[in-house]
Parts: structure tokens; C-alpha cells; sequence
């Protein structure tokens, strides 16, 4: 049975700090997902919560973590599913009270049957009770029944610690984010035109499976106009000679997760217009990673790349009017109309990992030394939106480059940089398998 994926050093100092932060005479509970039916007796497949991972490496379902500091004496208990042979033949090993108390880095374990006669023992001790909520109904329910004070939010706590990854959490994370490289490259290296878009949602799972990884969100593959559908995911088109293909994927391990977006020509040569937009959109990435710097606002990132597309729009005769009004007072001008999502999001436990900010003209949170950033600038044109007029020529191009960035001391890393982005490097590359 596996066990957990940090020295159990790293999670106990995780919650000192977390106790570090809470008043005396404090609970805070911490429930497991639920698990969820996909269809009659059959499952989704389980992902355990990434905030009881971060705090215990526990994984199993209808498990409870819970840890009080009552007169400076601090305790970490889990509440887990008691062994059960018959259901272990069934649906396979549990670890139970015992194992986990002897592998996991908690003080005491118990069977979550005894969740309810514990709680009300120990509440009599506590004056402030946290709670994770929102992950587990029937225990939000709970709570409220027995606990009639305030219900405390202790996530802002936890998210602060979260955005800052260890050296080994950013060892984790180099892996994802070259696992998830080599997997474009294969994706760039088996395609040809008329391929269908789940080919090359395969070709990249594939990879993942064969390097025991997991997707950290459903690929999107979409081909020519599919590119400018920010969420699109039924990846069931045939895409045609001269389009574009924008494959949005990345992978999970140990929890810890990838998150790259690569556009590349299906016939492996880009035409004259799609070439300009995506050395726009290129440059509006690199100079977004220059502003990945240690000590720079959140927003800086965002405003680096909404600079560049302002500009470019302009350059290209997409936007007619002046560069003040293309970027708005609050990067809220005229390019969101073609570029309408932000630059970036932490990265981490979540594929959209807590602790970053709105990318607005907001300043937001302050990077640090340690944060992981994904930097994804795009452009969208989409040939059916009546509420745009732009030249016919990029009608139906969707592009958009994305890299995961690790904030340093010394400037920013980039840790997908194994994945392929110039132009030269993509021709050479698509279609080289065939
Ligand atoms: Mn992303």
C-alpha cells in the first residue's frame, strides 16, 4: 500500500505552521471528497482533497483530519475507514486505524464511525472552530448541528503556505512539467492534416499513462475554429490542411500538477497570418515570463502581455484606435475583445492552484521566491462572432502558448521549457513521426 509521498518531516512542519497561525483553543477540520457516481454502481475516478493532501498525504475517501491546539498542546488525529475484509476483496486494500497511525505523520487515528462521539468531547475544549467547507456536505451539516458559534474559514491560512513550494514539491513539479512536454512533442511529431482531434487527445494520454501520470484536467484539442473556444472539450472534429490545432494538456503526479498550451500547424508550415499572430502572441509571452520576477505585483505578468497584444492588434490592423483605448485604464480596452482571459493562475496541488489573484487592473499578491506560475497569453478569432470585424484573414485562428514558471531569487525558470514554442522548432517537429 502506498504510502505518503513527502518525509513525514515536511507535513508536520506544514501544520506547526498552520497551528502557528491559529488562537489557543482552536479545531480545525479538515473532511475528504466524496467520491462520485458516474453512472450506476461505477465511479469516477477517486482524487483525494488537495488540502488534506498538503496537510497529511492521507488520500482515502470518508476520512476526516483533525487537528486542535487546546492550551498550547497541539494534536493531529485522522478519522479513516475501519479495515473490512469483505469490502477489501471487493474494492481493494484499506489502510484502517492502525496503518495509518503507523505511516502517516498524524498523533492519533480512528475509526470514522466514532467522528460524531469524539467532536462532542472535544468541542467543549474549543472556542474557535475552522472548517473546510464545501468539500463534504453531510459533514457541513454536521458541524453546524453540534457547534453553535461562528464556523471559521482556515483556507486563507493554508493558501498562503500552499502558493510557496518546498524543494521537494518543486522536484514533483519539474517531473509533471516535462512529462507533459515530451507529450505535446509527441502530439507535434503524429500529426498531419485531417487528423482527428482525439488522435491527438491519445497520443498525449498515452504518454501520460505510459510515465504513470494522470491528466490534471480534461485535454482540450480543438482544430481551427474549435481553437477559439476557450473551454472546448469534445475534441471530435477532423481538422482540416491549412488550420491550426491548439492542444490545452497537462498531467499529475503525486498530486502536483502541469499545465501546458502548444499551437502548432496541422500540415507542419504556418500561413503568412497565422505565423503573425502567433509570433504576437509569443512575444506577448516572453516579455509576460520577463515579468515573472520576485518582488513584482501579481498583475505584472498581465500587463506585460496585454502591452504587447495592444500594440500588435494595432500593428496588424485588427484594432483601429489608439493604444490607450486598445489597453483600457484597466486592461479592460478593446484587446479583450481577442484576448479575454487572464495571463495566469498559480499552479500546484490544483491545476488552478490557490493563492493567485484576479487579472485585472487589480495589483494582487506580491511574487515570491518558490511560487509556480502557468504564463498563457492567447488570441481568439473566432469566424462566427458577429460582434467582431476584423480582417478575413484571421478568421478562424485560436492561439495560444503556455509555460509553467517557477518564481526565483534570480529571475524565473521556466520548468515546460523541454516543450517546443518558436516557430522553427515547430515545423521541424510536426509530422517528423509520420
Ligand atoms: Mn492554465
Amino acid at each position: 500500500m502506498k504510502g505518503t509521498v513527502f518525509e513525514h518531516s515536511e507535513y508536520r512542519k506544514r501544520q506547526e505552521e498552520l497551528f502557528d497561525k491559529l488562537p489557543m483553543d482552536s479545531i480545525v477540520i479538515l473532511p475528504n471528497n466524496v467520491p462520485s457516481i458516474r453512472s450506476n454502481d461505477t465511479k469516477y475516478p477517486y482524487r483525494a482533497n488537495s488540502y488534506l493532501m498538503y496537510l497529511s498525504g492521507w488520500e482515502e475517501p470518508h476520512s476526516t483530519l483533525v487537528l486542535t491546539k487546546i492550551s498550547d498542546h497541539t494534536n493531529v488525529a485522522l478519522f479513516v475507514k475501519p479495515r473490512n475484509t469483505e469490502l477489501e476483496i471487493w474494492e481493494g486494500r484499506i489502510v484502517g486505524v492502525e496503518g495509518a497511525k503507523n505511516g502517516w505523520p498524524i498523533k492519533q487515528a480512528f475509526p470514522n464511525t466514532d467522528f460524531e462521539s469524539v467532536m462532542k468531547n472535544t468541542l467543549k475544549e474549543i472556542s474557535n472552530l475552522y472548517l473546510f467547507k464545501g468539500i463534504n456536505v453531510e459533514m457541513d451539516v454536521l458541524v453546524s448541528d453540534l457547534w453553535k458559534g461562528d464556523i471559521l474559514d482556515p483556507s486563507p491560512y493554508v493558501d498562503k503556505m500552499r502558493t510557496i513550494k518546498s524543494t521537494a514539491e518543486i522536484e514533483i513539479m519539474k517531473s509533471a512539467a516535462s512529462i507533459a512536454s515530451q507529450a505535446h512533442i509527441s502530439a507535434m511529431a503524429i500529426t498531419k492534416p485531417n487528423i482527428g482531434e482525439w488522435e491527438i487527445q491519445a497520443c498525449i494520454e498515452n504518454h501520460f499513462t505510459l510515465n504513470r501520470s494522470v491528466n490534471s484536467y480534461n485535454p482540450i484539442v480543438g482544430g481551427g475554429d474549435n481553437a477559439t473556444i476557450l473551454h472546448y472539450n469534445s475534441n471530435s472534429g477532423r481538422i482540416e490542411d491549412n488550420e491550426l490545432v491548439l492542444v490545452d494538456a497537462g498531467c499529475e503526479v503525486s498530486g502536483y500538477a502541469s499545465d501546458i498550451t502548444r499551437t502548432w500547424p496541422v500540415n507542419g508550415k504556418f500561413t503568412k497570418s497565422q505565423r503573425e499572430i502567433y509570433e504576437l502572441v509569443l512575444e506577448a509571452q516572453i516579455s509576460a515570463i520577463g515579468a515573472c520576477q520576485s518582488g513584482y505585483t501579481w498583475d505584472s505578468m498581465h500587463r506585460a502581455a496585454s502591452e504587447v497584444i495592444s500594440r500588435g492588434l494595432i500593428d496588424l490592423g485588427i484594432l483601429k484606435c489608439s493604444k490607450q483605448e486598445a489597453l483600457g485604464m484597466n486592461l479592460d480596452g478593446e484587446f479583450r475583445k481577442f484576448f479575454m482571459h487572464g495571463t495566469g493562475h498559480m499552479l500546484g496541488l490544483d491545476v488552478h492552484d490557490v493563492g493567485g489573484g484576479r487579472q485585472g487592473g487589480k495589483a494582487g499578491p506580491v511574487l515570491l521566491p518558490g511560487m509556480i506560475v502557468t504564463v498563457e497569453p492567447g488570441l481568439y478569432f473566432a469566424s462566427w462572432r458577429e460582434d467582431i470585424d476584423i480582417p478575413k484573414k484571421y478568421s478562424g485562428i485560436g492561439v495560444r502558448i503556455e509555460d509553467d514558471v517557477l518564481i526565483t531569487e534570480s529571475g524565473p525558470i521556466v520548468l515546460t521549457d523541454g516543450c517546443p514554442k518558436t516557430i522553427d522548432e515547430i515545423e521541424s517537429i510536426v509530422g517528423s513521426a509520420l
